[in-house]
């Protein structure tokens, strides 16, 4: 087992990764940019390391200073988070190659999942239902007409170099395909450094299902049910539940099995999501993501298994230990993701935190490193508090939430606080009826 653990991220899921790491008796070295010196994630750890100016370039994306620190503080392993380095390729090689221990798949599955085309095909070879559409890049235009004529519109044209909705146009006929494919090109290029694209058949109203997997060194490998995460407003979850209203039992299994089925085919280790687009009970595989991820709290809630420690623990070579039958799932979970935001703009609203009082009592957990007197400073991600409930069931689940989060109270900046307390009084979230488009036509509405 590691002994020493260089925590390559901030906030909350640095705070994250070193509460683990203390459960696990690791000792953990924080690395903070100057804007973070006081920052809970620097205090919650055994020691840290400034790696820079505020800008993330020049600090948490920085992997020489990254690597410089990990050397200087004798840490034996680097826990990448999420977000900036986490889905690096390159900077997992790095670590290797400088004799730390990775926490992570190998460079080999990050990069292979980056490539949306590549991680397509890899999910048809490995089993898993994909979107029908081109199976490789699209070159001319003629080739594009021909294929979406195939395949049927509307399309959806993607960037192979994509993921997060940056690249992707909609084309509704023939007339509009050749423009589609120029704003998509021009995109992909702008953005990814490639102008590969992709053709899929476009999803009219589908729901955002994704499968937790983890995997050991050995070929072991569990699913931890799914996440419905369908509640986001450009490209940015708000709410995730899990299980999902929509599934039946038959359904989790099937999609939980063959995922965990594809990930030992493939070979991959650690933890990872299956992303799956979901409408009338079918599922099409759209991405992969290689890291851990924000909404990673409500499967803990609902499966009692620590993914961070589990994470650590097969990055270490330790077998997983135990098989899919030992995984059990209880009662029912919701994150809310608490984003420091104007509540009409939705401008980042960076400032000190002039009062803080988290929620608590039976079935809340509140991942966060604000505190009375914190700042949140405007350089990185808006995300500030991430409120989890547990229940048996979903209605009992949604009347704890309703009641966490009148007892939350941030003040000094503003928060989306009230739009969550709204959001889960409205009838069709009470239903759990809704789709990928639903909050953002809700939000127009009200
Ligand atoms: C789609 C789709 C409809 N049809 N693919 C957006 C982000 C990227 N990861 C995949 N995305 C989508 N792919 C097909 N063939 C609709 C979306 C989409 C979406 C997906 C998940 C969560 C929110 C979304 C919001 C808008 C569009």
């Amino acid at each position: 087992m590691f002994r020493k653990i260089l925590i390559a991220n901030r906030g909350e899921i640095a705070l994250r990764i070193a509460r683990a790491c203390r459960d696990m008796g690791i000792a953990t070295v924080a690395v903070h940019s100057t804007a973070d010196a006081d920052s809970m994630h620097v205090r919650l750890a055994d020691e840290s390391v400034c790696i820079g100016p505020p800008a993330a370039r020049d600090s948490y994306l920085n992997r020489a200073a990254i690597l410089s620190a990990a050397t200087i503080a004798g840490a034996d392993a680097i826990h990448p988070g999420l977000g900036f380095l986490a889905e690096d390729a390159s900077f997992a090689s790095m670590v290797e190659e400088h004799g730390f221990g990775f926490i992570g798949p190998t460079p080999e599955h990050i990069a292979l999942m980056g490539d949306k085309i590549a991680a397509k095909r890899a999910a048809v070879a490995a089993g898993l239902p994909v979107v029908p559409g081109s199976d490789g890049p699209v070159y001319a235009d003629s080739e594009a007409r021909r294929l979406a004529s195939e395949i049927g519109y509307p399309v959806l044209i993607k960037a192979a170099g994509g993921g997060g909705g940056k690249g992707m146009q909609r084309a509704d006929g023939p007339n509009d395909l050749e423009r589609a494919l120029s704003v998509a090109r021009r995109e992909a290029a702008a953005n990814f450094g490639s102008d590969a694209v992709y053709l899929e058949r476009y999803l009219d109203r589908p729901r955002h299902i994704e499968v937790q997997i983890l995997a050991d060194h050995h070929g072991a490998a569990v699913h931890l049910g799914e996440r419905d995460c369908s509640l986001q407003r450009r490209f940015q979850k708000v709410l995730e539940e899990a299980p999902s209203p929509a599934l039946t039992a038959e359904e989790r299994e099937r999609i939980g099995s063959r995922a965990a089925e594809a990930v030992r085919a493939i070979g991959y280790r650690g933890v990872g999501t299956i992303e799956f687009l979901w409408t009338e009970g079918t599922f099409y595989f759209i991405e992969m993501n290689t890291r851990l991820q924000v909404e990673h709290p409500i499967t803990e809630m609902i499966t009692g298994i620590d993914l961070v420690r589990e994470q650590i623990r097969v990055a270490a070579g330790e077998p997983l230990g135990y098989g899919q039958e030992a995984v059990r799932f209880q009662g029912h979970a919701i994150e809310c993701r608490i984003n420091a935001e104007n509540p009409r703009t939705f401008a980042p609203s960076p400032g000190r935190v002039t009062q803080y009082h988290a929620p608590g009592g039976p079935g809340v957990r509140v991942d966060s490193a604000l505190y009375d007197g914190s700042f949140v400073p405007p350089y990185y991600d808006s995300l500030v508090a991430k409120l989890v409930v547990h229940a048996p069931n979903r209605e009992e689940c949604r009347m704890r939430l309703r009641r966490a989060l009148g007892e939350f109270v941030i003040g000094g900046i503003d928060t989306n606080l009230d739009l969550h307390r709204a959001l889960i009084e409205d009838g069709d979230f009470v239903a759990g009826r809704y789709d990928i488009h639903w909050l953002e036509r809700w939000m127009r509405s009200t």
